[in-house]
């Protein structure tokens, strides 16, 4: 038997910290060495300097530690950081890599024209800020600062954010919102008025019963709440998962509920109508917070657990049991909110679904189920006010979207197509640390979008693929090269942690807030960027809360008590809820006001052809997305992605395990490369999966380039969601192309 720790392989694989620290980083610092002679130079004397992880955004807090000559060795977890406790997951232990990547972009590049033909040359950091510039104040004089916009995902947001507003325009996106966790935040502000945000407030430490809905905790690494899934599974919890694929947390659960993709809301409604039905729902917590009730329980009556039969696959006895699990645990049980959840177009209605269960469970503001979050308040030196932005992307919207409480990354690409019914011409980009190509379904939308710009400027530290479309790529260094803004996190209890650099920048590289200062100087908006360096702007604010940058420095993670005593609701407390009508909005008002339907309803979504698989995507433990593809600590440990196929299919086509093939979609795009064949139980016949990240198509990342295929390339049928415009990526269907592609063409 194996223990069940084994699945949660964070703590175990920290230890690979001492694995990579071996051959292959001394390979590659020897190497550099060689190539680099200042390497290590540096102000920095310290064996071991704070940071925090930058390749997810669950933001582990950690220290780098070097040797005697100043050589980063590895980076580990800080035992005080409440998002991690100490331990790194693999991905940050491989962290490191993006360092030591050779591969990196090393200087800034500008696009010009040689011999008719487009390239690339070397520019100076002035030179390129100057080109940037100009093109910023012409694009202003012509159609106006508001047709500039910022995509970004990562810390460098903030500071050209700042820019972008002084400069008068607040197109700011990040595809964590409309690509990621946009209709959870809308679904849950709509039930309860308040989102769920990151890392997620769910008890998972302390739940007997945690649902899963396709988040594939285990695979997804968000270090906290695996750690805590893991805590909660040695004392007992019942795990329920719900997912198509057998996943590493299906392997650990209870009951693994393999769902015919897309019928999810189904399974919620039918849920809801045993817990209504045979009255297990928390009677006195509805009576007292919830607002809707009569009405929901009309409205499920005809989702009976038969009727799910029928559309999910799943048993009616399995639905019942279910069911009556989560209410033995209640209020300790966490139907989980997930964290990409843009599926199918109507998610927004699927977590209303989900964070109704959880009302009628009562799990909302309970010890195992979602506690209160708390957040440092870490006061911001005094800005003067922005200009006010005449116009932006919302205007190109026709009214929809109006929920949508952030910028759609989506919807400020749209906006940037000129059409004859609205022309928005957004003409300016600057994109930050998000390979927009692979972030954004539709590619070829996304590509003609860039191409109707008059400036796009890529600041990245990899030479993505979104670098190639750039008129000027600014080169960052990685995040153990630089400071960055502190990170206040939310949490049980509230906490900050400190940036800072480990060693120099390699190459020609800077970090993101001298850029966004530089250029403010071109374009006079220095009033924005009173500091003279980012040092002394986080010392300014560390002192406003009685610490220092000194202090942080040597701790690293600064823990600070809850200014309120309300991590659960008290016995029969009373609380005001930020909804319409101060209750959980069973029955929502606010949807019903925009015209949507105030109570999810199910609807069927279209099912693959003959002869065709619907195409499901997920993650692997040791990569993040496709910012991992190139580092060679994490291909050291996966270097390209499989697709997951129904032994019954394999057969079918006559596929064998390690076959490579190409795989072409229901608009007929094929893939640009082969993808290896994985034929396992552990995936339902009417799909196929694979890891999102990978099929990179661009040569300067020669670990990266060509190995297996992007999921994205192959997403070409986007269903919008109509209440936020969250992106849905799962209504596409692929089959196998087993003879060679290029023979073809
Ligand atoms: N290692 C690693 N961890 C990560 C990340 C990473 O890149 N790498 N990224 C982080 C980020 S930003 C996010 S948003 C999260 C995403 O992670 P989650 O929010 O946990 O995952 P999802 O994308 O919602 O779900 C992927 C799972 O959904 C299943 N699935 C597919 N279709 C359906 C369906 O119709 N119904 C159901 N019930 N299940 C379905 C797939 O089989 C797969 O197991 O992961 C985070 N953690
Ligand atoms: N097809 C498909 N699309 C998806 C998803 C999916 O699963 N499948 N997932 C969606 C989700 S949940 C999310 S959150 C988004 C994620 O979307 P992104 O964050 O855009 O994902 P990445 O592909 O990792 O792109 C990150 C980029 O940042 C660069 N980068 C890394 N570190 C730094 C740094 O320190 N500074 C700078 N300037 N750049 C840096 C990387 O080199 C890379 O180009 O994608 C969404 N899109
Ligand atoms: S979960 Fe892993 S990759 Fe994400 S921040 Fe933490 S250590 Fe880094
Ligand atoms: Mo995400």
């Amino acid at each position: 038997m194996k223990s069940r720790r084994q699945f949660i392989k964070i703590s175990s694989l920290s230890a690979a910290g001492v694995i990579f620290g071996g051959g292959l980083l001394e390979t590659f610092a020897d190497n550099l060495l060689k190539k680099n002679q200042s390497f290590f130079k540096g102000p920095y004397d310290f064996t071991r300097t704070p940071t925090y992880c930058e390749v997810c955004f669950w933001k582990c807090a950690g220290w780098v530690h070097k040797d005697q000559n100043g050589r980063i060795k590895k980076i580990i977890g800080n035992d005080d950081d409440p998002n991690c406790n100490g331990r790194f997951c693999p991905r940050g232990t491989g962290g490191v890599g993006m360092y030591f990547d050779e591969d990196r972009l090393k200087t800034p590049l500008l696009r010009v024209e040689e011999n008719g033909e487009q390239t690339y040359r070397e520019a100076s950091w002035d030179e390129a800020f100057e080109f940037i510039a100009s093109k910023m104040k012409q694009i202003k004089k012509e159609h106006g600062p508001e047709c500039t916009a910022l995509f970004t995902h990562g810390s460098g947001g903030k500071y050209f954010g700042k820019l972008l507003k002084g400069f008068g325009s607040n197109n700011i996106a990040a595809p964590s919102y409309a690509q990621c966790r946009g209709p959870r935040e809308v679904a849950f502000l709509a039930t309860y008025g308040q989102g769920i945000n990151s890392p997620e407030n769910t008890d998972i430490r302390d739940t007997k019963c945690l649902v899963l809905i396709g988040s594939h905790l285990g695979e997804n690494m968000h270090n906290g709440q695996v750690q805590e899934m893991s805590d909660a599974i040695d004392k007992g919890a019942t795990i329920i998962t719900v997912d198509p694929r057998f996943s590493t947390a299906a392997s650990k659960s209870k009951h693994w509920l393999p769902i015919k993709p897309s019928t999810d809301i189904a399974l919620l409604l039918s849920w809801m109508n045993v817990i209504i039905n045979e009255g297990l729902f928390d009677k006195e917590y509805i009576e007292k917070y919830a607002f809707g009730f009569e009405e929901l329980k009309a409205h499920v009556q005809s989702y009976t657990p038969e009727w799910a039969y029928g559309v999910t696959t799943i048993k009616p006895e399995q639905i019942r049991e279910t069911a009556r699990e989560m209410a033995n645990a209640a209020p300790a049980v966490i139907v989980h909110p997930g964290r990409h959840v843009t599926w199918y177009g109507d998610d927004t209605q699927r977590l209303r679904a989900v964070a109704i269960l959880n009302a009628l469970l009562g799990s909302w503001g309970r010890r195992g189920g979602y506690y209160n979050p708390e957040k440092a308040t870490v006061p911001h030196f005094k800005l003067p006010t922005f200009p006010k932005p005449n116009k932006n992307w919302r205007n190109a919207m026709g009214g929809k979207y109006e929920l949508a409480d952030l910028a759609l990354a989506s919807g400020v690409c749209d906006a940037s197509i000129p059409t004859p019914e609205f022309d928005c011409s957004i003409r300016g980009w600057i994109v930050n640390g998000t390979n927009l190509i692979n972030t954004l379904p539709d590619q070829q939308k996304t590509i003609a979008a860039m191409n109707a710009l008059d400036l796009l400027v890529v600041v990245d530290t990899m030479p993505m693929e979104i670098t190639g479309y750039a008129d000027v790529v600014l080169p960052e260094c990685t995040y153990m090269e630089r400071y960055d803004s502190l990170r206040v996190s939310q949490g049980r209890e509230p906490s900050i942690a400190l940036r800072m650099p480990a060693v120099d920048p390699l190459y020609n590289t800077k970090p993101a807030y001298w850029m966004a200062r530089e250029l403010a100087k071109k374009l006079d908006l220095l009033q924005y960027f009173p500091f003279e360096n980012i040092e002394e702007e986080i010392d300014w604010e560390l002192k406003q809360v009685g610490s220092s940058l000194e202090e942080m420095q040597r701790i690293g993670v600064k823990r600070m008590t809850r200014e309120f005593d309300d991590l659960y609701f008290g016995d029969n407390e009373d609380v005001e809820f930020n909804t319409n009508t101060g209750k959980i909005e069973l029955y929502s008002t606010a949807l019903e006001e925009e015209g949507f339907d105030p109570m999810p309803k199910f609807t069927q979504h279209p099912e693959p052809e003959e002869g065709f698989y619907r195409l499901i995507y997920g993650r692997a433990p040791m990569h993040t997305f496709s910012r991992t593809a190139n580092n060679p600590n994490l291909t050291d440990l996966m270097d390209e992605n499989t697709v997951w196929i129904n032994p019954k299919v394999a057969k079918e086509w006559d596929l064998t395990n390690d076959q490579y093939i190409f795989l072409e979609n229901q608009d007929g795009v094929i893939s640009d490369f082969q993808i290896k064949v994985r034929v396992t139980e552990r995936i339902r016949w009417d799909s196929v999966y694979m890891v999102h990240g990978f099929g990179h198509t661009d040569k300067r990342m020669t670990r990266a380039f060509g190995k297996g295929i992007s999921d994205t390339q192959l997403i070409t049928n986007v269903m919008v969601d109509p209440i936020m415009g969250g992106t849905g990526m799962r209504g596409n269907f692929v089959t196998f192309r087993l003879d060679n592609k290029k023979s073809e063409v």
